[in-house]
């Protein structure tokens, strides 16, 4: 591949988030307050299922049709208000500046109009200069799942569509389409919702890498080339392009970022069943961090109230193995305890990332993997890089629970 060309919403940005601002607002004006209880039940829904449970819940005197139709209003027609809300996704900025390290020509094809995509890219640094070529559906006579944006980036970049590598997530779609072919389009086939963007890339004779936006829809995703789970999985060296060099020995380091609480009770299968116990953490509190992060495994150091700082190794996320219905947090300290620590003030800092969740054959090869990642992060959390986090204040709890 010798060209990038990438969605915008659902790939780069988080409009996941941009939903929720707007719906803050919006409930606003019901005279409703929002408290962010729905996140749970909301992840993984369309915005028309999402919907449907905020009008129920929060008991909304309007019909479900009518209340998304305002929100999509509100969401994809420019204004400023939720568009500076919008933050780049995790993976987002480091893809964008190594591809234009590198030389690597990049394109913008999205299914909002011109404006609104200069609009959404002019709040993220240094967008707008890595992308040599924009195009936006009204560019075009018609937006994905025709291939036209798709045809339309290639040739402006002077690239053939064979040798171009289209990145997607495909499920927001925007702006060109009006809201009555939107609807009609889901009653028919509410799976055409998340192909739209690898139809059109596949259409346009593209290899399509998918980055689905919502989680537990991989199976929707057949058409593409590659399914990843987040852009921190992205390998571009599979695709001929030149690798990310900032893996160090396994694992990806990251900005540090905190979680803490109780301990709370899991579904008793860690040390039962796979005979590794986690020490869960509530996800309740933690839904803007949680969304600011793919689920995956990551590791770090985990400080005890009144015990220590201990290597820490964790998954967050469904557990694709079980398929839980919810998002677990956790951690599984590197240390034998000779006993049980729930309710224990725990905290977290997790310096880097390991690998996406995934599905194993076999209870064994999970046991394995899981061990394997113990082994990389308790060799990683020796280097200097890593080490240093041991001494953050923040796994010192000198307070008792609750204060
Ligand atoms: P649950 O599903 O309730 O989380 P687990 O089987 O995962 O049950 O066991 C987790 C519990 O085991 C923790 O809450 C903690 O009290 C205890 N535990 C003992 N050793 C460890 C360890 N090394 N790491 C995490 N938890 C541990
Ligand atoms: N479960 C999965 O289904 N897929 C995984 O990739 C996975 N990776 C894990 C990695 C680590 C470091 C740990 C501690 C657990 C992992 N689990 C995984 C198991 C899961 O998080 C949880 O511990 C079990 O479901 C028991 O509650
Ligand atoms: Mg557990």
């Amino acid at each position: 591949m010798s060209c990038v060309i990438l969605d915008l919403d659902g790939t780069l940005l988080n409009t996941d988030g941009m939903f929720s601002e707007v719906l803050k607002t919006f409930l606003v004006k019901y005279g409703k307050e929002w408290d962010g209880r729905e996140k749970h039940k909301i992840v993984g829904k369309t915005p028309l299922e999402e919907a449907a449970i905020i009008v129920e819940d929060y008991g909304l005197p309007c019909a479900k049709h009518e209340f998304v139709n305002e929100l999509f209003k509100c969401l994809f027609y420019n204004d400023p208000y939720s568009l500076c809300k919008v933050k780049a996704l995790p993976g987002a900025n480091r893809l964008i500046k190594h591809l234009s390290c590198h030389g690597v020509p990049m394109a913008l094809a999205s299914n909002s109009h011109r404006a609104t995509i200069e609009s959404k890219i002019s709040y993220q640094h240094g967008w707008k200069e890595s992308f040599s070529v924009i195009v936006g559906s009204d560019e075009v006579r018609t937006g994905k799942p025709s291939p036209d944006i798709f045809l339309e980036a290639a040739k402006r970049l002077n690239m053939e569509p064979s040798s171009s590598l289209v990145i997607e997530d495909s499920v927001y779609v925007i702006g060109s389409y009006s809201l009555e072919f939107l609807f009609a389009l889901l009653l028919k086939d509410k799976d055409s919702y998340v192909r739209i963007g690898v139809v059109a890339g596949k259409a346009a004779g593209m290899e399509v890498v998918a980055v689905p936006s919502l989680p537990k829809q991989t199976h929707r995703y057949i058409a593409a080339d590659e399914v990843i789970n987040s852009l921190l999985d992205l390998r571009p060296e599979k695709w001929g392009l030149p690798p990310f060099q900032d893996w160090i020995e396994g694992t990806l380091p990251s900005e540090p970022w905190y979680i803490g609480g109780p301990v709370v009770k899991g579904l008793g299968r860690g040390s039962k069943v796979l005979g590794i116990p986690t020490a869960n953490l509530s996800t309740e509190g933690y839904s803007d961090v949680l969304s600011e992060h793919p689920s995956g495994v990551y590791f770090g150091w985990a400080g005890l109230s009144t015990r220590g700082v201990y290597k820490m190794v964790m998954s967050i996320g469904w557990n694709p193995y079980f398929d839980n219905a919810e998002k677990t947090i956790e951690p599984w300290l590197l240390h034998e305890f000779d006993e049980d620590f729930y309710d224990e003030e725990l905290h977290l800092v997790i310096v880097g990332y390991i690998r996406p969740e995934a599905n194993f054959p076999s209870l064994e090869t999970l046991i394995a993997k899981i061990h394997e990642d113990r082994k990389v992060a308790e060799r990683a959390l020796d280097l200097p890089l890593y080490s240093k986090y041991r001494d953050d204040p923040y796994l010192k709890i000198t307070s008792s629970k609750g204060q």
